[in-house]
């Protein structure tokens, strides 16, 4: 590299060069490397700017002499964590007892308890000062501690506990964080292990987003976020640590609890995490404050003049780390300090019990607090936190580091008596209180010192944390219907897609004078695909750093627009990154008291089959958005193929409990859709659900929504998932190739069911079957299958359940009881979107749909392919009417021959 730089004094850098081959060759390697850590540390001193290497030796980054004064009591804190750490073990171990097989977690959060406790007791901000405090993401399964903690501190009760993971009666505590089964306390999801970091990054991304938009001051609260580091391996975990980086996001803390161990057993047997981490961070541009040695290893280094304790820290890994944690003192005299006779002499002066005893960083209480606070200090860079631990600490012997530590979820008496004693706790579980099966809780009483002790740091720290408060706020004005009713009037003869129609809805709220700057538009990296230029160029995107170069299409109207207070969200080729935002910005109405209205468009094939996962998290988390899956459609979306074309988005959707699955066919129902969802999302009774949309790119005139009772009707059924579109038609004619027709009124009759531009497909095979077939088809948008099977569902359990009530009937039977003959769905997505609803059909039913991979072609051919085309529709209704004795077979024939269909060719679902 320098090479190619030109050396302006050969002889002084000569000379530079000799006198370290000098130190090598003379003092050896290990000092040669302490000299050029000292040079850079000088040279970071002295400003001179040089590249950050990746990684530093395997010992703390806060030297010593470096550490504040720990302003705590700590002997205090120390009992009120054996309190905590009691607790927990007692209730996952009582639960087991009582109910075999329930579960529950030890190791996880007794190898945690020291980092949660310097955060509860010194950084942590609650939110009884009226502010938002600090935005904690607990590790998933380190929940029984924090159960612990706020039973101690008198939140929960005994019962409460005694339910842990048995929620069904309704006062029981969920295994995990899930804010949807216990809204008052959790706020962040994390037992999906990765997702935790990740909305962790996005959510201090939009907490900087509101905050330069003016929209909330969040500049005083910190993100926590607590990991283990076996979700290293999750690229959930890691792969947005730039975007923190990037956008220097100094309101971010990480804590990675690096017990070396996951489920399995150790992390990186044969390396180590903490150094890979730290490499990772540094590369992304954080600051990493590594806590690997407790304070008694401090002695040891400062003696270790040939720096042989170091290479052994540097070369030693995590497996045989591990080990040690399991091994007596004379053991790691012998395998760590004795091989080496300078390492020997180093603790010659220390028993084999104080060896056992040199405790790791993650259990140091001053070390954390040190690493804490200079995290806290860190301007300009989000901090990581690698700090090491023993996985299953004070647990005992047969449960620390071992293995399978992880799953173990019951001590026995043997265990617990030790656990008890470990933890000094003879004074407040005596030994005739300890049964096995019901270890006792212990909780200082009130007025005790470590109640006063705890109380009062909680106090001075703005209350208890967990705690989720949902604010009462004042609703907003909805937008004026002039929003919506620009979607009602229809195109006239102008082809528009209903991508187009939703792009120029989205533009009209963002305009709105009251809801409009609460709008957060979303997308990755799409915003040309689905019409959004207009958008940005008037929003302009979210830059934090604002625009610092001039845009290549500077001169053009619709331009590239950056802002620091850009409206749009523009969040870069990451759907899972883009999901995060919106979790974020869906869950504002809680986190920042301020609801916001994300509205994310994305491709459509890489959402729910993309961010499955974050869009159930969406739902725990009470998420309230719109999210709009463009390009849908497997025939629709057409040239793209096989991994673009989704034919199964609405059915995924569906899987989700908080999500309302709509695939509208017109601008108006869109109007219509948008009109009720902004209302049940931003109005005065808001829900915590979440809509998805699909979107399609093909263009047709968009008819205008009916005027007067007319229009109130379909508006009703757009909303229930089901209206008639088309009456049946008319039949006064019939053409010479085709059977006897009848006037309409005593004509055959069938209804088909379309949605989304499939209406095209229905309307031509309605007109085909009154010409050709003397068959009077009328034809239904069905906006949602999703919503007829709930309300469906509902219906059949109030029968099942009030065998005396009247019979309900649900509104997809009732609606299409009005007519007769079969009834046949037609879909751009697989069959089993129809078919949600089959079993309240009182008619004959058929549904075509688009089962299979997509294919590459014109929408005309694939719809050939797929059998959804206007003449399979057209067969279809004439097979069922034969099959009801209303047709001959003949007809099928004749229809299979007219239409060119070739009814030996594979299933095109069966390759
Ligand atoms: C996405 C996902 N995959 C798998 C699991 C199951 N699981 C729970 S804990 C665990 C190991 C955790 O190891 P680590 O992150 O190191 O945490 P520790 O308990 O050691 O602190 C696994 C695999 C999960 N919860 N989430
Ligand atoms: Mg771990």
């Amino acid at each position: 590299m320098s090479h190619q730089l030109p050396d302006i004094d050969p002889e002084e850098t000569a000379e530079w060069v000799d006198s370290f081959d000098a130190v090598v060759d003379a003092q050896g390697r290990t000092r040669a490397r302490f000299l050029l850590m000292k040079l850079l540390e000088r040279a970071r001193t002295l400003q001179v700017d040089f590249p950050a290497t990746v990684s530093t030796p395997y010992v703390n980054t806060i030297p010593r002499d470096q550490e504040p004064w720990f302003p705590g009591d700590e002997y205090i804190e120390r009992r009120i964590r054996a309190y905590i750490r009691w607790n927990a073990a007692a209730m996952v171990s009582r639960a087991n007892y009582r109910s075999e097989g329930i579960g529950g977690h030890l190791a996880t959060y007794a190898s945690s308890a020291a980092l949660y406790e310097v955060g509860f007791n010194h950084f942590f901000r609650g939110k009884s000062d009226g502010g938002f405090g600090d935005l904690v993401y607990f590790q998933g399964h380190a929940s029984p501690g924090i159960y612990a903690r706020a039973f101690v501190e008198g939140r929960l009760s005994e019962d409460q506990l005694d339910h842990f993971r048995q929620e069904v009666s309704g006062q029981g505590l969920p295994s995990y964080p899930h804010p949807r089964l216990l809204p008052d306390f959790w706020e962040y999801p994390t037992v999906s292990m990765g997702l935790g970091p990740l909305c962790a990054i996005y959510q201090a991304h939009a907490a900087r987003y509101l905050r330069h938009r003016e929209l909330v001051d969040t500049g005083t609260n910190r993100i926590w976020a607590f990991l283990g580091d076996g979700e290293l391996d999750e690229v959930e975990s890691i792969g947005a640590l730039g975007v923190a980086g990037r956008e220097h996001l100094d309101n971010l803390i990480f804590v990675v609890n690096c017990n070396l161990q996951r489920l399995d057993g150790p992390v990186r047997g044969n390396g180590k995490i903490i150094q890979e981490a730290e490499a990772t961070f540094r590369g992304a541009g954080w600051n990493v404050i590594k806590v690997i040695w407790g304070s008694k290893w401090d002695d040891l280094l400062a003696h270790d003049v040939d720096g042989v304790l170091l290479d052994k820290m540097n070369n030693t890994p995590d497996g045989e780390f591990q080990k040690y944690a399991t091994e007596t003192g004379a053991y790691i005299r012998e395998h760590f300090f004795g091989p080496d006779p300078r390492l020997r002499r180093l603790v010659e002066h220390l028993s084999d019990a104080d060896l056992q005893a040199l405790p790791r960083g993650g259990h140091d209480y001053r070390k954390l607090y040190a690493a804490y606070k200079l995290a806290t200090e860190q301007v300009g860079q989000p901090t990581v936190i690698l700090a090491k631990t023993v996985k299953g600490w004070t647990l005992g012997p047969e449960i620390e580091a071992r293995n399978a530590t992880h799953q173990i979820k019951k001590m026995t008496k043997a265990q617990l008596l030790a656990l008890r004693d470990r933890l000094y706790l003879q004074e407040e579980i005596p030994d005739e209180a300890l049964d096995a099966e019901q270890p006792p809780y212990y909780r200082p009483p009130e007025g005790s010192p470590a109640h006063e002790y705890l109380s009062g740091r909680r106090k001075v720290l703005a209350g208890p944390l967990p705690s989720r408060v949902v604010r009462a706020v004042t609703p907003y004005a909805l937008p004026a219907t002039k929003a919506f009713s620009d979607m009602f009037a229809g195109s006239g003869n102008q082809a528009a897609s209903t991508t187009m129609a939703f792009a120029r809805l989205l533009r009209n709220l963002v305009r709105d004078p009251d809801l409009g700057r609460y709008v957060a538009p979303i997308v990755p990296d799409e915003a040309r695909t689905f019409g959004l230029e207009p958008l940005i160029a008037e929003t302009k995107i979210y830059a934090p750093e604002g625009q610092r170069y001039t845009p290549v299409d500077s001169d053009l109207i619709l331009r590239y627009a950056e802002d620091r207070k850009g409206q749009v969200l523009q969040e870069g080729i990451t759907e899972a990154g883009a999901m995060a935002s919106f979790i974020a910005l869906a869950t504002s109405y809680a986190t920042w008291g301020r609801p916001m209205l994300p509205i994310y468009l994305f491709y459509s094939m890489f959402g729910f089959q993309r961010v499955g996962d974050l869009a159930w998290l969406l739902g725990d988390i009470r998420g309230r958005g719109i999210l709009a899956g463009c390009t849908a459609g497997r025939t629709t979306l057409q040239g793209e193929g096989l991994q673009h074309d989704d034919g199964h988005s609405p059915l995924l959707a569906s899987v989700n409990p908080a999500a309302h699955v709509y695939d509208p066919a017109f601008a108006y129902e869109i109007g219509v859709i948008m009109e009720d969802a902004v209302r049940r999302i931003m109005g005065p009774e808001p829900e915590d659900r979440f809509w998805y949309l699909t979107l399609y790119n093909e263009n047709y005139p968009m008819p205008p929504l009916p005027d007067g009772a007319a229009g109130d009707a379909v508006r009703a059924g757009v909303l229930r998932g089901l209206y008639r579109f088309a009456e049946p038609a008319e039949v006064d004619a019939v053409d010479a190739g085709g059977k006897a027709g009848k006037r309409n009124g005593s004509a055959r009759r069938a209804t088909l069911l379309f949605s989304g531009p499939m209406w095209q497909v229905a309307m031509e095979a309605r007109a085909m079957l009154a010409a050709h077939w003397g068959v009077s088809a009328d034809a239904w948008s069905a906006t949602s299958y999703t919503e007829l099977r709930e309300d469906a569902l509902a219906v059949e359990r109030a029968n099942r359940l009030h065998p005396h009530a009247e019979r309900a009937v649900p509104y997809v039977t009732e609606a299409l009881d009005d007519s007769t003959g079969p009834v046949v769905a037609v879909t751009d997505y697989l069959r089993a979107v129809p078919d949600q609803v089959a079993r309240w059909m009182t008619r004959p039913f058929t549904s075509l749909g688009t089962d299979g991979f997509g294919r590459s072609d014109t929408r005309a051919a694939l719809r050939r392919f797929f059998e959804v085309d206007a003449a399979h529709v057209v067969v279809a209704v004439l097979s069922a009417l034969a099959d009801a004795g209303d047709a001959k077979r003949d007809e099928v024939a004749d229809a299979i021959a007219r239409y060119e269909i070739d009814a030996d060719s594979a299933d095109p679902w069966s390759d």
